[in-house]
């Protein structure tokens, strides 16, 4: 990790050195995009923190394409960043987990170049028992300009974004973004309404001590993640004896393997086989991030940056974590398939 000693770099200022260095013909176009997210998730993190003194806490009585109880705040969030985001010329293609598809912003020719998919307020469940919540984003370049559907122009291998990130609404609120070039995060300094950079280049610990498993699912899991699971709780990877740690809110847990190390997992289930979470805003924004930090991410069978979705709305399961965590997942799931590992040791 790199602490600097300028007294301050907001993340417009990070974002322009960045282009100087990697990009340095940048028309702008990008770092105006990106300061829609902070705008929308500064709106976003006043109203989260404001929660139970206004009238904004509780379903807002409609569910949404997943088939799930949306929140006050999950429309809020959605139509905010939707706001902040239309508004933007560069802008041509937006898709929420909120919205069924993906929506064509009208542009003159030859301008809206980019897309951006996101979850507006992922774990919204947790907001009334004052847990994390945060926003995902992940941002494609539009291949075909012409095409007439959003929906086609999204369904891009997550290997093809451009950006992606989150801003979790936690103790504070921080931004962890990358463009290719690392991970790097900022928090927000209340007082001066700015994103300030706290660490740049990010590195993730080679191991950790903790895994992030919803357990009581864990009857249901292939047995693959059952072997996994009884090699963590047994001390048998890395020789170190893991704990666990479960908020329920992926932006949460995945932050805390980030900065910490370990393993998090949404496994497929016998009645889920493709899992909970959503490959293209949650999963490849993800995945993103942790390979950039020197982590991996799988479905359990193919790296998820190589998946190519198919649908807007895709679910994947998920084991994102660190290097030592995640060959030995590997290595686990080659064991279970070659026989060498029978259900027959699983514990109880
Ligand atoms: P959401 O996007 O509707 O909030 O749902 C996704 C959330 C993730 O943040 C979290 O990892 C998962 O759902 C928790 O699911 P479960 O309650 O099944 O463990
Ligand atoms: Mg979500």
């Amino acid at each position: 990790m790199h602490r600097r000693e300028d007294p301050i770099v907001t993340v417009q200022q990070h974002i322009k050195e960045q282009q100087n260095l990697h990009a340095p013909h940048a028309t702008g176009e990008f770092s105006w995009l990106l300061s829609g997210i902070t705008l929308a998730t500064k709106m976003i993190q006043a109203k989260v923190r404001r929660a139970g003194l206004t009238d904004i806490v509780g379903t807002a009585g409609m569910v949404n394409v997943q088939g799930e109880s949306q929140q006050k705040l999950d429309v809020y969030a959605n139509l905010v960043l939707l706001h902040c985001l239309g508004v933007r010329d560069c802008v041509g293609i937006l898709a929420s987990e909120e919205n069924e598809d993906a929506v064509l912003l009208k542009r003159s020719p030859g301008i809206g170049k980019y897309a951006v998919v996101f979850d507006p307020l992922d774990g919204s469940s947790n907001i009334d028992v004052n847990v994390s919540v945060g926003t995902i984003f992940s941002i494609l370049r539009r291949k075909d300009p012409h095409l007439e559907s959003g929906t086609d122009e999204v369904l891009q291998a997550g290997s093809e974004q451009v950006a992606a990130g989150y801003v979790l609404y936690g103790s504070s609120t921080v931004m962890v973004y990358t463009s290719g070039n690392g991970v790097h995060m900022f928090t927000l300094d209340p007082s001066i309404g700015a994103f300030v950079l706290s660490e740049e280049h990010l590195n993730m610990p080679h191991q950790g001590q903790y895994y992030s498993v919803n357990e009581a699912y864990r009857d249901a899991f292939p047995d693959e993640y059952r072997h996994y699971l009884q090699m963590l709780r047994r001390g048998e990877i890395g020789n170190k004896r893991y704990a666990s740690r479960y908020i329920g809110s992926l932006v949460s847990d995945f932050h805390r393997t980030l900065l910490k190390g370990g393993v998090f997992l949404y496994p497929p289930t016998a009645s889920h086989h493709h899992g909970k979470l959503r490959l293209l805003y949650e999963a490849n924004p993800i995945a993103m991030l942790a390979e950039q930090a020197g982590g991996a991410a799988t479905n359990g069978e193919t790296r998820i940056l190589d998946i190519v979705p198919n649908s807007v709305h895709q679910r994947t399961p998920l084991v994102v974590g660190s290097r030592v965590e995640m060959g030995a997942f590997e290595e686990c799931r080659r064991r279970v398939r070659a026989g060498e590992l029978l259900a027959s040791s699983l514990a109880d």
